[in-house]
Order: C-alpha cells, then structure tokens, then sequence
C-alpha cells in the first residue's frame, strides 16, 4: 500500500473532498493540519515547489498537487495504481 500523506485544514472543502475520495477507496492516509502542527506550513510549501494552497497530495513521496488534481488522476483511471 503506497504512503500518501496530505496538508490540510479542517475547514477547507477542497481537503474534504480529497480526504473523501481516498476514504471511499479504503486508503489510509497521514494528514497534516497546517494551521494546528507547526512548522507544516512551511513544509507543505517546500515539498510542492511553493504552492501555498490546501490541500497538498503526496503519494510515496512524490506530489501529485491538490483535490482536482487527485480527481483528474481518478478521472483517468490512474490513481488506483499510483495507490496499489
Ligand atoms: N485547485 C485546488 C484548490 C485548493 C484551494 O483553493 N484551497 C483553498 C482552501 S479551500 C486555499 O488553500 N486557499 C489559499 C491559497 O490558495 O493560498 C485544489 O483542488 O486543491
């Protein structure tokens, strides 16, 4: 099972989506709040190339951006590998 991990907040809808989408296909994922866990902010931003927005994706390490972008890759039929 690949290691995703993902930043967030608890208010944002884009967050619930993403974190709804993985729910719904059984993937365990490690969640970062960056407005609670310090120091996340900063990380998300250095591990995304700069990208201030939330959510942040990361699929065995490698970002693969936000919510829509992890739903184009569903969309695609892609996802499903990246997670396997
Ligand atoms: N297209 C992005 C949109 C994400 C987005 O707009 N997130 C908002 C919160 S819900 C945000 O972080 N806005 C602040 C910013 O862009 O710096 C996605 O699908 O993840």
């Amino acid at each position: 099972m690949a290691k995703v991990e993902m930043y967030t907040t608890q208010w944002c809808g884009y967050c619930a989506r993403a974190r709804a989408l993985l729910q719904r296909k059984g993937v365990e994922f490690a969640e970062y709040d960056v407005e609670e866990e310090a120091g996340k902010r900063e990380e998300a931003r250095a591990r995304s190339g700069g990208r201030t927005s939330v959510p942040q994706i990361f699929i065995d390490g490698k970002h693969i951006g936000g919510s829509d972008e992890m739903s184009a890759l569903e969309a695609a039929g892609k996802l499903d590998a990246m997670l396997a």
